[in-house]
Formats: C-alpha cells, sequence, structure tokens
C-alpha cells in the first residue's frame, strides 16, 4: 500500500498543469471526490492492517496536502500572467510634467518690491495688528472727534464707539497706528516703513473694495525736512517706475500731516490726446505736531516727514490690470500668470 502512496507522489510531482484546463484536469483526477486517485487511498484505509493505519493515513494526507499545494500554485501562476509580461520601467523616460507650483499673489510681489526700494534707503520694516482702538487709528493721528473717517459708513468696527464715538474697536483704516506704536516705544531717529493690509467700508467697484494694502513711511529726527521727503520720494519713484520718470507735488489736507501733500506721475499713454496722463500715487507731508505730542516726541526738538501709499494702484499700472477685484477672487486662471 505504501509503495502505492510513493508512487502516486512522483506522478504527482512529475506532471505539468500549463492551463486552466489541466489544472482541473489535475484536480479531478488527484482531488476528485468520486474517482481522485488519493480520495481512493482515503476509501482503502480499512484494507490496511490495524498497526499500519496511522502511518497510512499520515502518508496520504501529507500526498494531499502535495496535490492541493500544487493546484494552487499553478492556478495563482495562471492568473497572474500579465504581470509577468509587463515590460521593466524605462527609468530613461522624461517625467510626466512637474507638479503646478504656486506662485507669489501680485499685490504681494508689488509690496514686497516697494518695501525692498526703501530698506536700500535704510528704512527698516515695521508691522502691527490689523485690529486696532480708536486712539492708535484715529485719536493720536488728529483726527477730529467729527471725522467723517470715524463713521461707521467708512470704517468696519468690531466693537462700535461709546456715546463720546471716541473709543470702538475697529479694522484698521491705515497702517498709520504701526507708526505710532513704534514712536511710543523708540527714541528718534526714527525711519521705518509700514506695509499691510486695511480695510475700508466702501461700496465695491472695480477701482475699490472693502480691504486693500498701503506701504507707509515714517522719519522722525532733528532737522528733517520738506526738501528731505521730495528726495526721498523722487529716489523711490525713479527705482520703481524707472529713471526718467516725472512727478509732481499738489497741496493737500491730511490730519496727521501739516503741510501736506499729493504725489502725481506721468504716465504715458499714446492712446491718450495729450500722450499721457497725471497719476496720483501717494500722498504725504510733515508730520503735524499734535501727532509727535500724542506719543511724547517733543516737536520743538524733532520734525519728521511721512507719506502713505496703496499698492493696488501702482500693480494694476504694472501689470496692465483694469478691475481691482481679480486681486481677491484667488482664481487660478488669473494667479497662475504671476
Ligand atoms: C504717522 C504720521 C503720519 C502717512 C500718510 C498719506 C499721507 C496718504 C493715502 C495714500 C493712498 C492712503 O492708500 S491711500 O488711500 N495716504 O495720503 N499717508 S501721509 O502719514 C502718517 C503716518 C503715520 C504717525
Amino acid at each position: 500500500m505504501l509503495e502505492n502512496v510513493e508512487a502516486l507522489r512522483r506522478e504527482i510531482e512529475a506532471e505539468e498543469i500549463g492551463s486552466e484546463a489541466a489544472a482541473e484536469e489535475f484536480r479531478v483526477k488527484y482531488l476528485g471526490r468520486k474517482q481522485g486517485q488519493i480520495t481512493d487511498l482515503f476509501k482503502q484505509i480499512s484494507n490496511v492492517a490495524l498497526e499500519d493505519r496511522k502511518a497510512f493515513g499520515q502518508e496520504v494526507n501529507a500526498l494531499k496536502t502535495l496535490a492541493e499545494e500544487r493546484l494552487e500554485a499553478a492556478e495563482a501562476a495562471l492568473r497572474a500572467p500579465a504581470q509577468q509580461e509587463r515590460p521593466a520601467i524605462d527609468l530613461t523616460l522624461p517625467g510626466r510634467g512637474a507638479a503646478t507650483a504656486g506662485s507669489v499673489h501680485p499685490i504681494t510681489q508689488t509690496l514686497e518690491e516697494i518695501t525692498r526700494i526703501f530698506e536700500r534707503f535704510g528704512f527698516s520694516v515695521a508691522e502691527g495688528p490689523e485690529i486696532e482702538d480708536d486712539w492708535h487709528n484715529f485719536t493720536a493721528l488728529n483726527f477730529p472727534p467729527d471725522h467723517p473717517a470715524r463713521d461707521m459708513q467708512d470704517t468696519f468696527f468690531i466693537e462700535p464707539p461709546k456715546e463720546d464715538g471716541l473709543r470702538g474697536i475697529v479694522l484698521r483704516t491705515h497702517t498709520s497706528p504701526v507708526q505710532i506704536r513704534v514712536m511710543q516705544q523708540t527714541e528718534p531717529p526714527i525711519r521705518v516703513i509700514a506695509p499691510g493690509r486695511v480695510y475700508r467700508n466702501e461700496a465695491i467697484s472695480y477701482k475699490s473694495f472693502c480691504l486693500f494694502h498701503q506701504v507707509e513711511g515714517l522719519y522722525v529726527d532733528e532737522g528733517v525736512t520738506f526738501a528731505d521727503l521730495k528726495q526721498v520720494l523722487h529716489l523711490f519713484a525713479q527705482a520703481f517706475f524707472g529713471e526718467e520718470v516725472r512727478m509732481r507735488f499738489r497741496p493737500s489736507f491730511f490730519p496727521f500731516t501739516e503741510p501736506s501733500a499729493e504725489v502725481d506721475i506721468w504716465w504715458h499713454n499714446p492712446d491718450h490726446p495729450d500722450g499721457g496722463q497725471w497719476l496720483e500715487i501717494l500722498g504725504c507731508g510733515m508730520v503735524d505736531p499734535h501727532v509727535l505730542e500724542a506719543v511724547d516726541i517733543d516737536p520743538e526738538r524733532y520734525t519728521g516727514y511721512a507719506f502713505g501709499m496703496g499698492v493696488e494702484r501702482p500693480a494694476l499700472l504694472r501689470y496692465g490690470i483694469d478691475d481691482i477685484r481679480v486681486f481677491y477672487e484667488n482664481d487660478v486662471r488669473f494667479l497662475e500668470q504671476f
């Protein structure tokens, strides 16, 4: 009997199972319930001498395991031919294109360029909170109690003002409160710029939005004059718009500077009847003595100049854009051009 088992083992080991049909044939031939040869061996166990039955049973069981393993391996190999035939990866092929990279927002690019120009002139950068109290945003800057900027129509209030109208919490309407904080903490000479985001409660249109960006500058020292202001702003305009830039100063009024001026540059435009036009780019002036007093700087000893500009206007000019709102929509088709 044991010789039969041994003969069957050699036969099973020699079987070639190269197709699904061959696998099925193998299964029926050895493991089939009705005529399978291993199944037959199990049935013959009653013919085996009692003392040999245990050893015989173990041999036939091992044979069954062998047959099952061969069948399983053959079927697995038959199931996976596609993987075996797949060509090796060609590592010399070029990539499928890099993942799309982000870009710096055009407003940030413009703001950073303006900032870099003033850093070259010796200004350092100061920052401050976007949520401000009335005192830093208005009172210290010499805004009278009834100034229209203090109105809900023009300013976003976080906390409404009390009866006297002087103590609300606001979204800063300019970056000037940053310089107020610097002056409170530092002795002159002070030479800082304050770039950042500001908020105004304006009707939204192609030319105005509820938030925008500013770069403001402040220089306080003994003997600072309006001539110093004109020079630094001319140097700035040359660096930003080009050596040949034409600029003019027009008298103006701001609560926090006296005297005050607005600055225009000549913008060449062949389509325009005059070949171009004056465009306002910034406001400026000598820091009002009341502002210096508010931060305990002696206006008899020190004078200062200040200027402020919006970032959106120069960015629109630079990139030839005619609607400010595209800067805030975050449309990737717009942004990926920068
Ligand atoms: C302190 C004292 C004075 C900053 C200044 C302007 C003039 C100005 C506008 C330009 C366009 C705001 O973005 S805009 O609408 N700014 O005209 N800003 S002087 O004067 C200061 C600032 C801080 C302590």
